[in-house]
């Protein structure tokens, strides 16, 4: 018996037999992601309506190469690499940080912004090339790709703020400690992940996503 599907009695007088019950699957997602902090926000915003498989999940175990010049370009090389691999739909998001002062940088750079991976060095950079500028007005931006029956289909999702002096906070990943959304005192990284998921650029473009989906 599998798991969804529990017994239950039928005891009308005339007849007593077990019937099965099962209960409606749940619609599978699959993430085109290596990021865990990524997949634990989208799960948190899709529980309930989907399950959300990542890369891990499938079992694609490469770092698929991000080397399009816009948000739009490498979500949709991640996306279609699924397609191609393993033919399967699937979603995948491409998202940065523009700041404003730096000319929009680091942008689809900010993965690797100081050359390394490692979020603590890609923040020093931005904080050290804004060092004493004034202008500290930044956006984060995601675009996600949708590849459904062979078709491609965007959805974008920004939020602006200002980019702190010091870092706060510690949950959230990337540049959440020192990024402040407009409207509020604290960083990301000093918000509760439910929260972040109500106004984050993700969540926003996820938004309209899942609008289509429900279509
Ligand atoms: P995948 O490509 O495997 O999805 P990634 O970490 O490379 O994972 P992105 O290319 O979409 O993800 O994002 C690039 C970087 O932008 C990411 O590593 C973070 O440094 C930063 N970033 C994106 N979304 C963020 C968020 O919600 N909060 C803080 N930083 C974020």
């Amino acid at each position: 018996m599998s798991s969804a599907e529990i017994w239950h009695f039928n005891s009308a007088p005339e007849t007593l037999y077990l019937k099965p019950f099962t209960f409606p699957k749940m619609k599978k997602l699959v993430f085109a992601t290596n990021n865990q902090h990524k997949t634990d926000e989208i799960r948190a915003a899709l529980e309930n309506k989907y399950e959300v498989l990542n890369l891990e999940d499938i079992g694609c175990l490469v770092d698929i190469p991000e080397t399009a010049d816009t948000f739009e370009g490498n979500a949709t090389l991640k996306s279609s690499y699924v397609v191609e691999h393993f033919n399967l739909d699937c979603f995948a998001d491409d998202s940065g940080l523009e700041v404003e002062a730096l000319n929009n940088e680091p942008g689809v750079y900010s993965a690797r912004y100081s050359g390394s991976r490692d979020s603590l060095e890609n923040i020093q950079m931005v904080l050290a090339k804004l060092d004493g500028n004034p202008n500290r007005k930044a956006r984060f931006k995601t675009v996600i790709s949708l590849m459904q029956d062979g078709k491609n289909h965007i959805f974008e999702g920004t939020i602006e703020g200002t980019i702190r002096t010091a870092l706060s906070g510690s949950k959230g990943f990337g540049y959440d400690p020192v990024f402040q959304p407009n409207g509020y005192e604290i960083t990301f990284a000093e918000m509760d992940m439910a929260e972040k998921n109500k106004i984050s650029h993700r969540a926003i473009a996820l938004k309209k996503m899942l609008a289509f989906l429900k279509g």
